[in-house]
Parts: structure tokens; C-alpha cells; sequence
């Protein structure tokens, strides 16, 4: 049985007050669900890190951030190391983007790098992937995911993936208000599972969490979850409501 998820992924939104309120107000209206195989996780921006652990020193929600630096420390101005977010009791951290991957140049290669320095704090990591929406319209969308898996995670060990969640997200439907259907959804979860299963073994594929995102509301949340291959989704825009988050939270 493997372990559903539902990770918001807040992105440059929302103050320390009103991150620590909107924590406070999900962990009201989870806690008392039953979540028996379900995590629920928040990604606040990265200041306001230490105010949202606080805020859920009591709750099931867990905090992962939304990046960290490929190098351990020294002068790389702006940014956050592995260390740093170990040191304030993060355990989670989103890699690859696809903001990240668009505006700030980040390729297969410097995210295989991070995913390597994940082990050394502790980190789990919310692996995002997707294609554009030029590779879904020339027929590449399966090969331009298969690259970035085995560019960025296919040089793990198997027992290395205990710590790998994956998130497919389409750029086409990132903020667009356009999901890809369920269909498209299972198809390439599917997928996925199988390209994992051929390089390790149907077993460790069996076990991973693969995410949908992209535009997911409590609309449409409900038909993406039944597909047997999505067990959960990193969600956006509709993750800095309360209420919506919640319903998505309650759709898996
Ligand atoms: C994809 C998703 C969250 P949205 O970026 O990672 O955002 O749900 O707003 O499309």
C-alpha cells in the first residue's frame, strides 16, 4: 500500500502571519479526519520556515521547502543550504520545479546534484518533473520525462529511494487552469511506475508516491485521485485556501 500525499506548495505567498494562520486553520480541519495513510504537508517560503514548524509543533501537517542550494555552503548570495534547513528541523524539500527549472536555469544535472546532498541532511525531497507543452504536442512527452528521471534519479542506489517522493507536473497546466485529465494523468504515472520498475525492480516502483500537480481544485481532485497510479497531488493556487486545501486533502 503505498503512502498517499497531499504537499501544498504555497510559492512566494502569503506573509508569516498569514502562513501561520493558514497552518493553523489546516491543522484545525485535519487533525480530526482520519488520516490513517495520508500525509498532508505545507511549503511555506523560506522565511517564514521557523514561524510554520511552530505553528505545527502539534499537528499531523508537516513543512518542507520549496528549494535548496546544490552546494553545502560559501558564497552563492541569496540562497539556503541543506544544513541550514536541517538546523531549524525541516525534513522535506521540494527539487526541481518547474519555476526553478524556467527562470532560474535549473537543469537535470544540478538537480541530481541536490538530490545527492539530500542524504547527508536528512532531507526528503518532493522530486518535481514534467514536460512542456510543446513535448505533449509533438508526441515527446514520454521521452522528455524519461530523460529527466534517469538524468536526475537514475544514478541512485535502490535503498536511496526511501527518501524520493515524485511529482509530475505538466508545465502546460501549471497555474493555466488547464489539468491534464485523469487520463493523462494515469497514463503517464503509469508510465512512470513502469520505467522505474525496468531500471530497479517492480517492488521498489510499487512503493513510490507519484504526485500529480497541475491546477488540481477540489473540482477535479476527486476523478485525479481514483486513478490508480496518482496517489496524491502537489498542489498551488488552490492550496493557500483553507477550505479548498481541505476538500483536496479530503478527495484522496
Ligand atoms: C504546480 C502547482 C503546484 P498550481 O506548480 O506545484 O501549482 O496548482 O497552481 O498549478
Amino acid at each position: 500500500m503505498r503512502t498517499k500525499i497531499v504537499a501544498g506548495n504555497w510559492k512566494m505567498n502569503k506573509t508569516l502571519a498569514e502562513s501561520k494562520a493558514l497552518v493553523e486553520a489546516i491543522s484545525d480541519k485535519v487533525n480530526g479526519d482520519k488520516l490513517e495513510d495520508t500525509r498532508v504537508i505545507v511549503a511555506p517560503t523560506y522565511v517564514n520556515l521557523t514561524g510554520v514548524l511552530d505553528s505545527t509543533e502539534d499537528s499531523v501537517v508537516e513543512v518542507a521547502a520549496q528549494n535548496m542550494h546544490q552546494e553545502e555552503s560559501g558564497a552563492y548570495t541569496g540562497e539556503i543550504s541543506g544544513a541550514m534547513l536541517e538546523d531549524i528541523g525541516v525534513e522535506l524539500v521540494i527539487l526541481g520545479h518547474s519555476e526553478r527549472r524556467a527562470y532560474f536555469g535549473e537543469t537535470d544535472e544540478l538537480l541530481a546534484k541536490k538530490v545527492d546532498l539530500s542524504y547527508k541532511y536528512n532531507l526528503e525531497v518532493i522530486f518535481c518533473f514534467g514536460e512542456e507543452l510543446e513535448d505533449r504536442k509533438s508526441g515527446n512527452h514520454f521521452k522528455v520525462v524519461e530523460s529527466q528521471l534517469k538524468n536526475a534519479l537514475f544514478h541512485l542506489e535502490a535503498e536511496d529511494w526511501r527518501n524520493i517522493i515524485l511529482a509530475y507536473e505538466p508545465v502546460w497546466a501549471i497555474g493555466t487552469g488547464e489539468t491534464a485529465s485523469p487520463e493523462q494523468a494515469q497514463e503517464m504515472h503509469a508510465f512512470i511506475r513502469k520505467i522505474i520498475a525496468d531500471k530497479y525492480t517492480q517492488n521498489l516502483a510499487d512503493g513510490i508516491s507519484i504526485l500529480y500537480g497541475g491546477s488540481v481544485k477540489p473540482a477535479n481532485a476527486v476523478e485525479i485521485f481514483s486513478k490508480p497510479d496518482v496517489d496524491g497531488g502537489l498542489i498551488g493556487g488552490a492550496a493557500l485556501n483553507v477550505d479548498d486545501f481541505v476538500a483536496i486533502v479530503n478527495a484522496i
